[in-house]
């Protein structure tokens, strides 16, 4: 077997970063990590050295670079079948392709007005468009939960590629004290109680928190 080593940014601030990570432990995957200092001069040279796409996280199976955090879950998936990151019946699993998409490429004014920053607490300044899309979100996890979720606590059931996808923006709602209603609370909270995202969260409490991110 090659040797995996996932290349991620600051633990408080990269949430692309967290995404695969978190799919890397469910599968039971043993990795290295290489971890790059965002907002540095010498940033961007440095992630250069290892990802085309000048961004972070960047897999590499042995030779093999994978960037861009979904394809990464996807590779890791079909690396390790066994671990079931994507649900098994073809309607749950369309669905969980389906949210994964939709975050990978939207949220973009929740993304803005609420970098994730595991480690502190601001008060909600968002605007209209970050509360839409905070309300959209929640929409998507009851919306899973009530119709794929029986099998566990997760938004398919067991924790899987999805739940990698939005667990950024758990931390957000807790970051920005955004209301959750009693469905996405105990949502939340099983994510936070995940053991791979305990240990993420507590790593990023020990880091040097960045100024001006967003
Ligand atoms: N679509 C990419 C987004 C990656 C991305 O924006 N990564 C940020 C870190 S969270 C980055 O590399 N920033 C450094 C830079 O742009 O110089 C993915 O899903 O992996």
């Amino acid at each position: 077997m090659t040797e995996l080593t996932l290349v991620i940014g600051n633990k408080n601030h990269s949430s692309w970063s967290l995404r695969p990570w978190l799919a890397l432990k469910a599968a039971g995957l043993p990795f290295h990590e290489v971890l790059i200092g965002l907002r540095r001069p010498e940033t961007k040279t440095e992630i250069l050295r290892h990802s085309p796409s000048g961004k972070l996280p960047l897999l590499t199976d042995g030779a093999l670079p994978i960037w861009d955090s979904l394809a990464i879950c996807e590779y890791i998936a079909e690396r390790q079948p066994a671990a079931g990151l994507w649900p098994d019946a073809a309607d749950a699993r369309a669905t969980a392709r389906a949210v994964s998409a939709e975050m990978h490429a939207g949220f973009m004014a929740m993304r803005r007005d609420y970098a994730m920053d595991i480690s502190r607490r601001f008060p909600d300044q968002g605007s209209a468009e970050a509360r839409a899309d905070a309300a959209r979100v929640q929409e998507v996890w009851r919306d899973c939960r009530r119709r794929f979720g029986a099998g566990g606590d997760f938004l398919f059931g067991r924790f899987g590629i999805a739940d990698c996808m939005f667990a950024p923006v758990v931390t957000r709602f807790r970051t920005y004290g955004l209301p959750l209603d009693a469905v996405c609370q105990a949502y939340s909270d099983a994510v936070f109680a995940h053991p791979a995202m305990r240990e993420w969260c507590q790593a990023a409490e020990a880091e040097t928190p960045l100024e001006n991110t967003n």
